[in-house]
């Protein structure tokens, strides 16, 4: 059981009526229908449109899951808002919103890569705004490998697989020299040539890099110490808002570029031995090589 986890969010209260185990319940649920959905009824011959760059594409199974996804949503908490990678969000007036990544890792789908998530998260707050929010329930469904990472806030993360629920727990690791570092990249080049240039400088100081496709994932990866810990800039609420709560649930320590707060120019997260060290050096090579919020 991950102990519970103080505020990395000051000022953002949690109604103490919300019942966030109901919520994880329903995220989980959600994520699952999403996640039979995008496999078995992925098409033979599936349609693509690009986004924000050749590279950044949304596939009809993105958009399906993200229909399918805030549907059920809306018949269950009709009162809430949500918040989708793709087009469709909504308002509400309940005060919580759900954030929704309907394929995080998209192109992994793309090429059957089985390193894809369905990420559902309820927030409280506004997600619109860095700092303004936090999320207190959430689902990280990877389909093709059946699991399932969840957590609420308070209640521990959580790994469910056909085979059982196992608690979370970061790694303990402390040397900066033998951690195994996840990261991503954006789509837009000019991004991508600099983040490659805090790559170069990191890799020689670390045991290892590994980049899966999805920062849903990667963020559960730190929770379960697949990873000791994860950077990436550019990410959306919707790519991180339920992995960094399973992260913290699991006793991971979170950040962005200046305090406690992620957000587009600096995601990091690690057990709590490694912080100190990790954030000090992603957080110099990013203010070197990526000054000024990420460009795509
Ligand atoms: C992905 C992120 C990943 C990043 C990819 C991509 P998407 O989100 O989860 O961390 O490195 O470039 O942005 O676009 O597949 O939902």
């Amino acid at each position: 059981m991950g102990a519970a986890v103080p505020p990395v969010v000051p000022g953002v209260p949690v109604p103490a009526d919300l019942d966030v185990a109901a919520l994880e319940r329903l995220a989980v649920d959600v994520a699952r229908a999403a996640g039979r959905l995008v496999v078995d009824e992925r098409p033979a011959d599936l349609g693509t449109s690009e986004k924000s760059s050749r590279t950044d594409v949304v596939t009809e199974m993105d958009q399906r899951s993200q229909e399918l996804i805030l549907e059920l949503l809306a018949q269950q908490r009709p009162d809430d808002a949500a918040l989708g990678e793709e087009e469709g969000g909504r308002t509400g007036t309940s005060g919580v919103t759900w954030v929704v990544d309907p394929i995080d890792g998209t192109t992994n789908y793309l090429y059957s890569v089985p390193a894809y998530a369905v990420s559902v998260a309820a927030v409280v707050g506004d997600p619109a705004v860095p700092g303004a929010w936090r999320a207190v329930a959430g689902a990280v469904l990877n389909p093709a490998t059946d699991e399932l990472f969840h957590a609420h806030l308070g209640g521990g993360a959580w790994l469910t697989t056909p085979r059982g629920s196992t608690a979370l727990r970061v790694s303990a690791e402390t040397d900066l020299a033998l951690s195994l570092v996840g990261t991503g990249f954006g789509y837009a080049a000019a991004t991508r040539a600099r983040q490659a240039h805090v790559l170069v400088e990191l890799l020689p100081r670390v045991r290892d890099i590994r980049r899966a496709g999805s920062a849903a994932l990667d963020l559960c990866a730190v929770a379960c110490g697949r990873l000791d810990a994860y950077y990436e800039t550019g990410l959306n609420a919707w790519d991180r808002a339920a992995g960094e709560l399973v992260a913290l649930e699991a006793g991971a320590v979170l950040g962005g570029l200046d305090g406690d707060v992620a957000d587009r120019d600096l995601t990091w997260t690690s057990g709590p031995g490694l912080a100190p060290a990790f954030a000090e050096l992603v957080r110099g090579l990013t203010r070197t090589h990526l000054a000024g919020p990420a460009q795509d």
